[in-house]
């Protein structure tokens, strides 16, 4: 099971008559909101998502069923304006998800432009809104049409939405517009729907049981760092990293060995807290939502080390399919 990926059956590929699949990207800024749209579409979580900029790291493949399609959905780090080694690896896989995909989704926070257009934005918001026009760019350089889905709707008042719409669709990148909300479900199954029309004609990729395209190892550290992030989350921003480093199917459960990476000494103590007490924590919520996502019992044992530059070693790299060279 160990380099298996996560799937919760075995039926078999390939489907009934007339079915359609294909694979749709979902690009925007961090923080778009682009993990829990895929998680909506797919109707499990597949994609870990925070409050925090920047946190899928690699492309996740999560698989939506629409009637006699299939689609999948490939979550990818937001695009922003890369500085370290792990930003320019996050941005190129990005955008060679969008690149191998037959429909690419721009995801927009409709919330941030809104801010931005009233000047009432945040920092984050006026960084978030020169993403996205950095990602149009993009799109007007590669020449492809995308779809445009302006998310948070929650947040926007509709007159203000119909002003950011024809906004954005002025850019002449785009030749639909949706508007959804991934936190509530608003325009999603009509989002769903287009996906499913344009998805070619051909046999499913996946079984129709399967939901996600991630080793389960992988996605076992993710959910970890998901917890990490969500309990020091102001104390350690970006410093994390987590591997699985042993992963076995057992009589009693699934037993996961994980080592948390940090920078620093002053982080271990962070993760660790007082008398243990953080780390516990992460563990059992950890443990808590893979034994439900697994359908198993879990024996999670975590381990905290520092390695002052792990986003300059090779093998954090290698598990993820991120590209070390760029
Ligand atoms: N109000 C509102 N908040 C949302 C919506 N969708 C996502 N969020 C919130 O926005 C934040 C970021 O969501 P993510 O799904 O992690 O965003 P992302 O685009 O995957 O972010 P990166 O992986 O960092 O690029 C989280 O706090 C979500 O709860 C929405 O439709 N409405
Ligand atoms: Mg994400």
């Amino acid at each position: 099971m160990t380099d298996t990926p996560h799937t919760s059956g075995s039926g078999p590929i390939g489907g009934p008559e007339g079915t359609r699949a294909g694979f749709v990207a979902i690009i925007g800024a961090p923080n778009a909101g682009k993990s829990t749209l895929v998680n909506r579409l797919v109707g499990q979580k597949v994609s870990i998502v925070t409050k925090k900029v920047q946190t899928t790291r690699f492309p996740v493949r999560g698989v939506a069923m629409a009637g006699e399609a299939q689609i999948v959905l490939v979550d990818t780090p937001g695009v922003f304006t890369p500085r370290r080694r792990l930003d320019r690896a996050m941005v190129r896989s990005a955008w060679a998800g969008a690149e191998g995909a037959e429909v690419i989704v721009h995801l927009v926070d409709a919330e941030a432009e809104m801010a931005v257009a009233e000047k009432t934005a945040t920092s984050a918001q006026k960084r978030c809104v020169q993403d996205a026009e950095t990602i149009v760019e993009g799109l007007k350089a590669s020449g492809r049409k995308a779809i445009l889905a302006l998310n948070k709707i929650d947040m926007v008042k509709r007159d203000k939405l119909l002003a950011i719409a024809e906004a954005q669709f002025a850019t002449s990148v785009y030749d639909q517009v949706f508007m959804v909300s991934g936190q509530n479900g608003s325009g999603v199954e009509d989002l769903r729907k287009r996906l499913a029309e344009l998805m070619p004609e051909g046999p499913w990729l996946y079984p129709a049981d399967q939901t996600a395209d991630i080793p389960s190892r992988l996605l076992a550290a993710e959910i970890t760092r998901e917890k990490i992030y969500l309990r020091v989350h102001e104390e350690l921003p970006y410093a994390a990293a987590v591997e699985t480093t042993d992963f076995k199917e057992q009589k009693n459960g699934i037993r996961i060995e994980q080592t948390i990476y940090v920078e620093r000494e002053g982080q271990r103590a962070i993760v660790l807290g007082e008398n243990g007490q953080t780390l516990k924590w992460i563990g059992s919520k950890s443990r808590e939502e893979l034994a439900e996502i697994l359908g198993q019992p879990v024996h999670l044992f975590l381990h905290v080390k520092v390695i002052e530059n792990w986003q300059e070693q090779r093998a954090f790299y290698r598990d993820t399919g991120l590209d070390f060279d760029v």
